[in-house]
């Protein structure tokens, strides 16, 4: 299924129905009194947030968005019928907003939470209800309220405790695909993965946490090199980041430096993204070339002060360290 994590869509809820100028005709009743019902209601727009919807990509194909009028009110004192509602399943942690505005609307962060995104007009009154002591035969009734209409902007965010990042090719798909059940590509070449997956990591006796795997950060990102860093909206809601690193290929220069190239496209994209607790760990670890250099590397993370893990994610060692070192800084961070 393709992934769309963007759509703008035409909502026009529905009018009011028109309230309704009726007399009364009976037989031997000579001047029957007013009995022009009322309009319905037009229905409304609403949006619901579902887990059984992973995209946006419905609202890619049908773009707009149109509630029926409510029925307009007739003689003998009938009522239009209201018009039905129309509901648009988005999935969880879609952003509404105004696209004018750019208000936002509504955050439909939690399964089966709903907003009405555009209200349906009431009904308008009929000649019935104008009637009063003084005027007993009104000749006027109103007009339906019209329903909300506007063109918003829906904005999908995963919802996911972890976020992995790091270079492209150095082990994130791979590192997901061993602690998770998500199955995203893996391959030996840069942009394998071109769009976020989520997994649900299991750990202790019944937790777990949602991590976030998704595309490769180059240097230039911010400015569109290579996948560009609009996925990065996947991970602004995390709470730790896990930032994987490799020494692995022959010309490698240095990890620091690599580090420091991914945090600064984070930088760049939202400040707050660099301020999320990271924990580092470089992969890849089963082969000799990581093994070699590891030390010269971990003693330019100690003297910059940042703790570096190491683990294999193809033989699972060093793993456990990596979850465990991941819990802990979510737990840290509910409690503070
Ligand atoms: N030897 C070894 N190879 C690994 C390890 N982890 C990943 N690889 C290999 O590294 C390559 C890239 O792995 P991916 O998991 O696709 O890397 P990625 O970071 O998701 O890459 P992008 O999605 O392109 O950013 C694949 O050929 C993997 O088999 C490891 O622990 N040891
Ligand atoms: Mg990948």
């Amino acid at each position: 299924m393709k992934f769309i994590d963007e759509a703008k869509i035409y909502v026009k809820a529905g009018d009011g129905g028109r309230g309704c100028i009726s007399f009364r005709r009976e037989k031997f009743v000579p001047r029957g009194g007013p009995d022009g019902g009322n309009g319905g209601k037009g229905g409304d727009i609403i949006m619901r947030a579902s887990e059984s919807h992973r995209t946006l990509l419905d609202l890619k194909y049908k773009q707009h968005h149109r509630v029926k009028h409510g029925g307009h009110g007739k003689g003998s004192d009938r009522t239009g019928h209201n018009s039905l509602d129309i509901e648009i399943i988005v999935p969880v942690g879609t952003l509404v907003k105004d696209s004018e505005t750019g208000e936002l609307i509504a955050d439909l962060a939690v399964d089966g939470q709903t907003s009405i995104v555009a209200k349906g007009g009431a009904g308008g009154k009929g000649n019935a209800w104008f009637a009063t002591s003084v005027n007993q035969a009104p000749r006027y009734a109103q007009d339906g309220i019209k329903g909300e209409e506007r063109w918003i902007t829906l904005e999908l965010k995963l919802l996911a405790d972890v976020g992995i990042i790091g270079l492209p090719n150095v082990g994130k798909s791979t590192f997901i695909s061993k602690v998770s059940a998500a199955k995203p590509k893996i391959a030996d070449y840069p942009f394998t993965t071109l769009v976020p997956h989520l997994g649900v990591v299991r750990y202790g006796n019944f937790e777990t946490f949602v991590i976030a795997d998704i595309p490769g950060l180059i240097k230039g990102a911010h400015e569109g090199m290579g996948m560009g860093t609009r996925f990065l909206r996947h991970i602004e809601r995390t709470s730790v980041l896990l930032h994987i690193l490799d020494i692995s290929h022959e010309s490698h220069s240095d990890a620091w430096q690599d580090f420091e190239t991914v945090n600064r496209e984070l930088t760049l994209f939202r400040p707050s993204l660099r301020e999320k607790p990271q924990v580092v760990a470089i992969n890849k670890f089963d082969l000799p070339l990581s093994r070699e250099r590891i030390k010269k590397e971990i003693d330019i993370f100690e003297r910059n002060g940042v703790k570096v893990l190491t683990f294999s994610a193809i033989t699972g060692e060093g793993i456990d360290s990596v979850i465990n070192e991941i819990t802990r800084k979510l737990h840290k961070n509910e409690v503070t």
